[in-house]
């Protein structure tokens, strides 16, 4: 074959600094591509699979503070907002409510947009103070017609956790279902002192991804639910397999980020999940320190994402020398100082960036 009719090898992560994925850890590649070929759509044709995917959800399980959880692996964050609202949809429609409405903080990652979208149902956008969502305006917004409220633990574009027992609170008030969407902070935050876990707080459902944060293959989004309740509201009978069931939006997945996810969750959980968040973090506070010592202006870290207030030219300067560099909507340059974002790495970026000054 002609070098050039070669598919080109995949991009190195050497000047992404924007991205929520990482660098699956060995065990993770390694036993995605063993599973590639297999189906947990199909349980009673891929059993193994299928055993492999309980044992992940066991992991999620314990890294979220859930002692019996279901829930099982999507195909990412989008999928599995997607089917929070769709879970709370159905079990409003089931106790009567037809108009309902989801209520998130502006900061809610833009799937919930999607799924509300394809479920016909009405997102009610409020404000936030700081990057979190602004409690009188949840209390404002929610109604008897609310199905769902949405927290976000670890938001896409400033790291920012909500007050999460204080809105399962404004949920249950109105009789609301209450969804966590931790797609990326998932693996970060039970190392951290923040209240956010399904053991902190009056949580339905949650958004965990292994793909992100967790060094997993893609695809391996994770759908974690307190009661096997929400699990049925989302399952379809199936008439000609042999599973009683199917819960998940897809129907083909790839057993590759289930199988992933074990192996990742099996070398990492706890320690190395614990050493990956400290470093993130020495990392993310070294990286803030050195924009304001330049005199650049910087939204302080929550969790390990920095975003800081480059010139639009010099942004544009870095992105032509090669960084994979990407901004918040306010356009301030977002760094998510995942794994494969070392010192070395920053250091490098810092000195281009000085070269351009
Ligand atoms: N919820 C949150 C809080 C997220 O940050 C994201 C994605 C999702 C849900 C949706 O997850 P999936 O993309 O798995 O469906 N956040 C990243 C973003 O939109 C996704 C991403 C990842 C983007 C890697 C770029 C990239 O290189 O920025």
């Amino acid at each position: 074959m002609q070098r050039a009719d070669r598919a080109p090898g995949p991009q190195s992560f050497d000047r992404v600094l924007s991205s929520m994925c990482t660098e699956p850890h060995p065990a993770a590649r390694r036993d995605a591509e063993r599973f590639l070929a297999t189906n947990p759509g199909d349980p009673a044709s891929y059993p193994v699979v299928t055993d492999l995917e309980a044992e992940a959800i066991d992991y999620l399980g314990a890294i979220a503070g859930l002692e019996d959880p279901q829930g099982y692996v999507a195909s990412g964050g989008t999928e599995a907002n997607i089917q929070a609202l769709r879970a709370a949809r159905n079990l409003a429609r089931e106790d009567g409510t037809s108009e309902v409405n989801v209520v998130a903080p502006e900061s809610a990652h833009f799937s919930f947009r999607k799924a509300a979208g394809l479920l016909d149902v009405e997102l009610r956008l409020v404000p936030t103070v700081d990057g979190r969502a602004d409690l009188a305006a949840v209390e404002a917004a929610v109604d008897a017609e609310t199905a769902l409220v949405v927290g976000v633990a670890g938001t896409t574009e400033y790291g920012r956790v909500d007050p999460i027992a204080e809105l399962a609170g404004i949920a249950g008030s109105v009789g609301a279902r209450f969804h966590v969407d931790a797609a990326w902070g998932g693996f970060l935050l039970p190392f951290s002192d923040h209240d956010w876990s399904f053991s902190d707080a009056d949580i339905d459902s949650m958004t965990i991804d292994p793909h992100k944060a967790g060094r997993a293959a893609i695809p391996a989004g994770g759908f974690l639910a307190r009661d096997r309740e929400t699990l049925d509201a989302l399952a379809v009978e199936t008439p000609y397999l042999e599973s009683a069931g199917q819960a998940s939006l897809t129907g083909t997945r790839s057993g590759a980020g289930v199988a992933s996810t074990v192996a990742a969750c099996e070398a990492l959980w706890p320690d190395g999940y614990r050493e990956t968040y400290e470093r993130a973090t020495t990392n993310a506070e070294w990286l803030a320190g050195e924009f304001k010592a330049r005199g650049v202006a910087v939204v302080d870290p929550e969790l390990p994402i920095v975003a800081a207030d480059l010139p639009e030219e010099l942004f544009e300067t870095l992105r032509d020398a090669g960084w994979r560099v990407s901004r918040t909507g306010r356009g301030e340059l977002r760094v998510v100082c995942m794994p494969h974002v070392t010192r070395t790495v920053l250091e490098r970026f810092l000195d281009d960036l000085d070269s351009h000054r």
